[in-house]
């Protein structure tokens, strides 16, 4: 049967932040001019042009930006979450040679946010690392965690006095996987169960660096916030069999908690179902030693940055190849048939998981404040994006409830996107925007859909538009 949409009454706290979300590779174009350096998928795109589109010109914003600007003034957004490339900054990803020019276009981008009211949110890494970097190894080379050091220093530096919100990584669950399948993203490496595992230990470590660097020297004088973006699918028990109760909670551990444990639990560590089942298939692999290592870097995050889509049901099951990180965590990931789709085949529409995933979080990390860094819905690109607005309405109504009943201390939420981008992998087949942009048009403009108008709609009100409870007969939420 149909169930109506049932959208919350709850307004957003006085203090809530709203936004929208970007990332340098997915919207700036502009790949080789003014000094830039080539990134790891300036490289894979070119190399392989049969096989993935490329973000050569992208939404153009390099040359754009007062356009996105302009957008976002006229969603109203308080925060805009962006993404600085860092070998626009740093051409060879070492600070032998900073590129003025590249400095120059992020301080026009934050100056122009900042004389329209909006304040900046700062990526340090959406994916783009320097080829230079990646030829003497990439992630799983751990001196990379030196070379993030020294990039951070050069962003806070320039940019510190102006940017109060910093996020070192954003998702290193999905990056580090390009370490892990070929099929995965840049640099496209197969080493699963081993490249993944040693990058996700970089990737920690540089993270926790960069922390300490801002608290060592910067945050005295700048006073901003600095944190880390994780990402996380809700994984639900396919059934209420103990099995796969535990299998829902194994597979939670293995995507965020990888992450999320040794820097937000009081424990520390990497979670330690994931220790004891790598260790276990490693001996069984005929390995001396684990696949993994451990490493403490507590308490390095001013906030939990979160990104969230979508859900799927979870049974204990052998999946994957031996190594590999979905061999251990040993969980079978299904999508209901029964909910909504979008443009991405991953991605279901299921906003109650979204709830559970922040009570979860709440719980697991001692209810830290948790700022949602994206969230968003895959069409092919209309205007009139109903089934955005659905997705946004009914996801910010979870939201609220994860606030108002569950007690979750989240700050902020930040949309996935405000323009239609590369989205990886897919292309320009998949579109996140509210704003349309027509990429067979050199101009590039940026056309406001309908969803855009129902955000502005709930950054105005600060609560979520009732009409949208009544007219929809879409299953999108119990
Ligand atoms: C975010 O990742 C990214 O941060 C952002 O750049 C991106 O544009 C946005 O999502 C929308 O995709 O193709 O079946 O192998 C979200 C987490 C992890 C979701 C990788 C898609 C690939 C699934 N993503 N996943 S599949």
């Amino acid at each position: 049967g149909k169930v109506v949409q049932c959208l919350s009454n709850y307004t957003f706290p006085p203090d809530f932040r709203f936004g929208v979300a970007t990332a340098s590779y997915q919207i700036e174009g502009a790949w080789n001019t003014d000094g830039k350096g080539e990134s790891i998928w300036d490289r894979m795109t070119h190399q392989h042009p049969d096989f993935f589109f490329n973000g050569d010109v992208a939404a153009d914003s390099y040359h754009l930006y007062k356009e996105d600007v302009r957008a976002l003034k006229e969603l109203g957004v308080g925060v805009y979450r962006f993404s600085i490339s860092w070998p626009r900054i740093l051409p060879t990803g070492d600070v032998d040679v900073v590129n003025k020019l590249g400095i120059a276009y992020y301080n026009n981008l934050i100056n122009e946010l900042l004389a329209n009211g909006i304040e900046p949110m700062v990526t340090m890494y959406h994916w783009d690392l320097p080829q230079a970097l990646q030829d003497i190894g990439g992630w799983p080379n751990q001196v990379i965690a030196d070379y993030f050091e020294e990039y951070a220093r050069v962003l806070f530096t320039h940019f510190g006095d102006r940017v109060k919100l910093w996020l070192t990584f954003n998702e290193p669950l999905s990056f580090c996987a390009g370490y892990g399948e070929w099929r995965a993203g840049a640099p496209g490496i197969d080493a699963h169960g081993i490249g993944d595992y040693m990058s996700a230990h970089t990737v920690l470590h540089a993270h926790a660096r960069v922390y300490h660097l801002y608290d060592n020297v910067f945050r005295k004088k700048q006073k901003g916030q600095i944190g880390i973006t994780l990402d996380s699918e809700w994984a639900d028990p396919f059934d209420g069999t103990v099995e796969s109760k535990e299998a829902a909670e194994r597979e939670l551990q293995f995507q965020l908690g990888w992450f999320a444990h040794p820097i937000f639990s009081s424990e520390g560590d990497y979670p330690r179902v994931m220790k004891e089942r790598i260790l276990n298939n490693s001996l069984k692999e005929g390995r001396t030693r684990s696949r993994k290592e451990v490493k403490y870097v507590q308490g390095t995050s001013d906030f939990f940055g979160l990104n969230h889509y979508t859900t799927n049901l979870a049974r204990s099951g052998a999946v994957g190849e031996t190594p590999s990180l979905i061999r251990d965590a040993g969980v079978q990931m299904i999508l209901d048939p029964s909910w909504p789709s979008s443009a991405s085949a991953w991605l279901k529409v299921v906003p109650w998981g979204f709830r559970k995933l922040l009570v979860w979080i709440a719980k697991e990390y001692n209810n830290p404040p948790v700022y949602v860094t994206e969230n968003g819905f895959s069409d092919h690109g209309e205007l009139r994006d109903t089934n955005r607005t659905k997705y946004i309405t009914s996801y910010l109504s979870e939201l609220l409830k994860a606030i108002h009943e569950d007690g979750c201390n989240v700050i902020g939420y930040t949309a996935w996107s405000l323009i239609d981008n590369y989205e990886w992998m897919s292309g320009y087949t998949e579109k996140f925007g509210m704003y349309y942009v027509n990429y067979s048009d050199p101009a590039r403009p940026r056309v406001p859909k309908d969803s855009s108008r129902v955000m502005a709609e709930i950054i105005r009100t600060r609560q979520l538009p009732q009409q949208y409870s009544q007219e929809d007969d879409v299953k999108l939420g119990i």
